[in-house]
Parts: C-alpha cells; sequence; structure tokens
C-alpha cells in the first residue's frame, strides 16, 4: 500500500484567501511527507461556479506536485467534474463508482455524490465488493454522512437539513478494503474501526469553514501496515474563550483574558464568552465599563461580538440581611467550596432565585 494525505470539505471560493492557504499548506505537507496520493474526499469547491473560476489556478498548484491527486465530488460540488474538464495531468477525479483509480499498488473506489437518486448505498456497496479484487489493496473514497456517528447538525457545514448519502458503518463490512477516506463531517478527526478491520476516517475540515469549526484543524495520513495518524494543521480556525467570573476571588479577569489572547494562534479568531457572577465594587467596575473593557482589549482578534453573560452582584453583597446571612456561614465549620457554592445560592435567591441551579 502506499503513503497517502486524506483530506475533505476545504470549500474553496474565489474570494476564502483563508481556505487557498490551507490548500497550499496540505500541498506542502503532502511534499515534506512524500506521499504518493493525496486524497481529497469531496467538497473541495465550495460552489460549481468556483471550479471554473479557480480550475487553471488549481492545475498550476498540483502540475508542480511530485504525488498524484484524487478528487471525489461531493455534494457541493459533483457538478464542476464534467468529462473533458482538465485538472492536470497528475490529477484524477473518481466520478464512476464501477471504475477504479490504481495508484503504484492501491486501488482506490470511490462512491461520488449521486445527485439523481443515490438509492439505498447498502446494496450499492455490495455491488462494489462484487467488483473489488479481493487480493488487492483496496481504499474506497466516500462523502457523506455516517448515520452511526452522534452527529447533530452542528458537526456539518452549512448543509440546512438535508441528508447526504446517509450510510451505516455495516454497509461496509462486506468490502476489502483497508481504509474508507471520508468528507462531509466537519467538525473534528474521528475515525471509527469495523468489524472487519478495516477503518473509517473522517480527517474534519483542514479550515473552518463555520464559526463551529472550533479547535485546530487536521488532515490524515495514511501509512503502508501503520494505524493512520492525525496532522494538526496551522490553518484558519476558531477557538472558544470562557472566561467565568467569581464574586469572591479579587482576580482580575482581564488579566486572565489577556492571557489567553496571547496564547491564541496567530491563525484563529476567538469566539469569546464571559459568564457569571462578579463584585463591581470589588473589581472597581460596573457592567457597562467591564463591557467596554473588553470590546477594547479583543478589537479585531474576535469573529464576532463577544457575549456577555455576566452579572453585577454587587449590591447583593452589600444587603444587610445576605451580610448577616454572611457572617453567620463564616463562622459555620463547613468545608470552603460548600460555603462557597451556598453563597452563590444565596446570591442567585435574592437576585429573585430565578436562575438557582
Ligand atoms: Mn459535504
Amino acid at each position: 500500500m502506499i503513503k497517502i494525505l486524506h483530506t475533505a470539505d476545504l470549500h474553496l471560493t474565489e474570494k476564502a484567501k483563508k481556505r487557498w492557504e490551507a490548500l497550499e499548506e496540505l500541498v506542502f505537507l503532502a511534499q515534506r511527507e512524500q506521499v504518493s496520493a493525496l486524497v481529497i474526499a469531496g467538497d473541495l469547491f465550495d460552489r460549481v461556479d468556483v471550479a471554473e473560476i479557480m480550475r487553471a489556478k488549481l492545475r498550476t498548484v498540483f502540475g508542480k506536485c511530485s504525488f498524484h491527486t484524487l478528487i471525489l465530488p461531493g455534494n457541493h460540488d459533483y457538478q464542476a467534474y464534467r468529462s473533458g474538464l482538465y485538472y492536470g495531468d497528475n490529477v484524477k477525479v473518481i466520478r464512476d463508482w464501477r471504475t477504479p483509480v490504481q495508484i503504484e499498488d492501491t486501488v482506490f473506489w470511490g462512491l461520488p455524490y449521486d445527485h439523481s437518486n443515490p438509492g439505498n448505498l447498502a446494496v450499492r456497496l455490495r455491488e462494489m465488493a462484487g467488483l473489488m479484487d479481493h487480493g488487492k489493496d483496496n481504499i474506497l473514497i466516500y462523502h457523506g454522512e455516517l448515520l452511526d456517528a452522534f452527529f447533530s447538525r452542528n458537526d456539518l457545514g452549512n448543509e440546512g437539513g438535508k441528508r447526504y448519502m446517509p450510510v451505516r458503518l455495516s454497509f461496509f463490512d462486506a468490502l476489502p478494503v483497508l481504509y474508507i477516506l471520508a468528507g462531509h463531517f466537519h467538525s473534528r478527526y474521528a475515525a471509527w474501526q469495523l468489524s472487519n478491520g478495516s477503518l473509517f476516517v473522517y480527517p474534519g475540515s483542514p479550515v473552518a469553514v463555520t464559526r463551529r469549526e472550533t479547535g485546530r484543524r487536521k488532515a490524515n495520513l495514511v501509512f503502508p501496515g501503520e494505524a493512520p495518524r492525525e496532522i494538526v494543521l496551522e490553518s484558519f480556525h476558531f477557538e472558544e474563550l470562557i472566561i467565568t467570573l467569581n464574586p469572591f476571588t479579587a482576580h482580575d479577569p482581564l488579566e486572565e483574558l489577556a492571557r489567553k489572547l496571547v496564547d491564541l494562534h496567530t491563525n484563529a479568531e476567538a469566539l469569546l464568552t464571559v459568564e457569571g457572577l462578579f463584585d463591581g465594587s470589588k473589581l472597581d467596575r460596573s457592567e457597562a465599563r467591564l463591557a467596554a473593557e473588553i470590546r477594547k482589549m479583543v478589537d479585531g482578534v474576535c469573529a464576532a461580538e463577544p457575549v456577555f453573560n455576566f452579572v453585577d452582584v454587587s449590591h447583593v453583597l452589600e444587603d444587610d440581611l445576605f451580610k448577616k446571612f454572611k457572617t453567620a456561614l463564616e463562622e459555620t465549620v463547613y468545608p470552603l467550596e460548600g460555603k462557597r457554592k451556598l453563597e452563590e445560592m444565596v446570591i442567585q435567591a435574592f437576585r429573585g432565585g430565578k436562575e438557582c441551579s
């Protein structure tokens, strides 16, 4: 079997520079790792017309490569690969499930997105199994939704409510394949071992397409005779930052935020949430001032308006009745952690009790 770099869901558009940079990073990685094939398991393009605009540019990039590039049509770009369209001499598009592509000793089969009527894919896969040579190293490339994965719609890109090419892991049981290299699942790298020993891998999108794609993005490096390896990319992504305020400590949440911003990857945009209760008099800030200071700090770093789920509870802490409770509580022999929980519950009760959890 040959060495392969596997990715999917680049969703190239003419405007999204970061996605083009991610493609360049993948090409660089494939060269560095000296793979024989770069597999793009669907949705290389976000829309069909992007293929028209970018095809010549892509041909130049792939043409310089010493490896082969194998492309499977996905639900976003299945119309971009009509016969006669030229992506380069070392680029192969798998447009028909009956016609595999052989690179060195490895046979690549593909299940291209079928708009007309994919019908029952279990039946289609049994037909494919009948065409495969059990004595060869077969690999299947697939783009669609694995129903066994605990998906939510949030794990995909922007797909509306539709299901694309849905399969179950058991559909692949009869296939004499070493790997199923998949695409369509954006959120993260995920792999499943099948009962026949083959591995189903979603690499996750190599660059964030939606704000739900948080954390460093990955690609899948497949070695002959070894477990596949996740390769962490430097590509653009979103990073969730959560600052939880606490009315009992004097520590400055802005310092915590500053530290987190320093640690932020240079190719990441933050999605910030500041939550919890705080003591405005101890912090010497009103809710409005705290919000304004945070906004100023994250200006140009955040992908969206920060979410401010915080509440100043200094008016509760200054209430005479609350102070009495607080004195009594401090005199009680009880673990500190428990006291803090109790105190927070009472603060919530003073605020009206509705948010008490
Ligand atoms: Mn897709």
